[in-house]
């Protein structure tokens, strides 16, 4: 994967369509490997460290109807209980881990068939995975910035992960820091990514689902964008 383009501008996260509220609700229909208060901690955790850099809050749904982040677990082809079947089937152990989708869909379904821990370099740890699949939820494509959590391969276990600013960079574009509005300018940041550069973007444990390959909307600070 190149860390530079054609012209040798560092290329770093680009971001997909947003929501349009700051409070956003969720719903966990649990998964059978760690405790549903366990998982119920590690999802909350995940949400925070978004919430934390950015204007947005998280509270729980009710049910997973009303809520705008409905997050699942299924085998091969799956769906959440209030949903349609997906349209993009599980591929059993390994592989993809969870996929999740752009704004304002919600769904973020995490693949039954992997081994998900917490606290362990045992499994596949929930926890990063679901900051990544959030970051997705939230409106933020794949970074190529190798330390990010938005660098679509997972890294495996990290005993005190964090966001790195490249992806706190990347939320606050859409969502500003504490509430001061955000979002991206987009007449000034729309590229176009071009067919060799999606096969770059390609990867194997996390795919979400792009819309038009041939288009990326990447959303920089202004000038040095690609
Ligand atoms: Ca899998
Ligand atoms: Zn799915
Ligand atoms: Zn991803």
């Amino acid at each position: 994967m190149p860390d530079v383009d054609e012209e040798g501008r560092v290329k770093r996260y680009s971001t997909s369509s947003k929501w349009s509220k700051k409070q956003l609700t969720y719903y966990v229909e649990h998964g059978a490997d760690l405790s549903r208060s366990t998982q119920d901690r590690v999802f909350a955790k995940a949400l925070k460290f978004w919430a934390d850099v950015s204007g947005l809050s998280f509270s729980k749904a009710s049910s997973a109807s009303n809520a705008d982040l409905k997050i699942s677990f299924g085998k091969r082809t799956h769906r959440g209980r209030s949903e349609g079947t997906c349209g993009d089937a599980f591929d059993g152990p390994s592989g993809v881990l969870a996929h999740a989708y752009y704004p304002s869909d919600g769904r973020a379904h995490f693949d039954e068939d992997e081994y998900f821990t917490d606290g362990t370099s045992r499994g596949t740890n929930l926890l990063w995975v679901a900051v990544h699949e959030f970051g997705h939820s939230l409106g933020i494509r794949h970074s190529n910035v190798r330390d990010a959590i938005m660098y679509p391969y997972y890294t495996g276990y990290v005993a005190n992960m964090a966001l790195t600013q490249d992806d706190i960079d990347a939320i606050q574009s859409l969502y500003g820091s504490n509430g001061n509005g955000g979002g991206c300018k987009l007449l000034s940041c729309i590229a176009i990514l071009k067919r060799s550069m999606y096969d770059d973007f390609r990867f194997t444990n996390s795919p979400i689902t792009i819309l038009n390959p041939h288009w990326m909307i990447a959303c920089d600070e202004g000038n040095d964008m690609f």
